[in-house]
């Protein structure tokens, strides 16, 4: 497959640890999962009998009953979170041969590999603090190779009042940063969403940052090692976004380890990686 970066896109990623490819993927791609998202909103207001009035699937606003649904019982919410990530047009997303391109291609590997677990569909729903991610790399929560690359691309078009995720730009030449295991400030944040860096402030304070307002079907690249955090969702509507990492079985410390997954993987970081974990 030919190159999918232009020169200039490749040496953007690698200054600056993330690239925006405006529309990267297919029209008819994107709306594929936006209609899978509509019909398993549409199955679970059947199931619970709901008086709630779905419009029909349009794509700006696919997720139509979504914000009924969660003020009638947020848990229905993780219910959606965990079905939308089985569906079909997602996953061939996911597996898609343009990602395998790309993972070639930016790390000149013959060796590209989709993280088990580590793809999904985020929904930030407004003014909910528990899921959202701060500041934090992807490897220590991923693991799997230093290398990995994180395939990050909005369902609606990103605007200030979303939140969207914001880069530390440049941050991935800095290597891993130490965390602690826990966010002492968010005790209810557990797994991959307690881990904070140690020294956060000072680290964080050193870049420039940038959140780019994206539309569906643009592709935001990011290095597994680059700092970048959900900003908050200040609007009326959820911000829907597909998560989508690989990595390469080549690269030395994934190699060392057995490619290893994080916290989705039943695995914490301290067991694999003890010396980047401070007390
Ligand atoms: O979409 C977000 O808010 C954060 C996503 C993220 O941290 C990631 O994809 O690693």
């Amino acid at each position: 497959m030919s190159a999918l970066l232009t020169t200039e896109q490749l040496a953007a990623f690698a200054r600056d640890g993330f690239v925006v490819l405006p529309a990267f993927y297919e029209p008819a791609e994107v709306e594929a999962v936006q209609r899978g998202i509509h019909s398993i909103i549409a199955l679970l207001i059947e199931q619970h009998s709901l008086a709630i009035e779905q419009t029909d699937f349009a794509p700006e606003t696919f997720d139509a009953g979504y914000q009924a649904l969660i003020a009638h019982d947020r848990a229905l919410g993780g219910v959606v979170y965990d079905a939308v990530k089985q569906i079909p047009a997602f996953i061939r997303i996911v597996a898609s041969a343009k990602h395998e391109a790309v993972v070639r291609h930016v790390r000149g590997t013959n060796a590209p590999a989709i993280a088990a677990g580590g793809y999904g569909i985020r929904i930030d729903n407004p003014a909910e603090e528990k899921f959202r991610a701060g500041w934090h790399q992807d490897y220590p929560a991923q693991l799997r190779s230093l290398d990995g690359l994180v395939f990050w691309s909005p369902l609606l078009a990103m605007t200030d009042e979303l939140g969207p995720v914001e880069f530390c730009i440049g941050s991935h030449k800095d290597g891993l940063a130490p965390v602690r295991e826990r966010d002492s400030d968010n005790p209810d944040k557990t797994g991959a969403y307690g881990l904070t860096l140690a020294d956060e402030a000072v680290r964080v304070a050193k870049y420039e940052k940038s959140a780019p307002l994206t539309e569906p079907g643009d592709l935001v690249l990011v290095d597994f090692l680059t700092l970048h955090r959900s900003g908050e969702n200040r609007a009326a509507r959820s911000r829907w976004s597909m998560q989508m990492r690989w990595f390469n079985f080549a690269e030395p410390t994934g190699k060392k380890l057995g490619w290893p997954g994080a916290y989705a993987a039943g695995n914490d970081l301290r067991a694999v990686h003890p010396e980047w974990v401070v007390e």
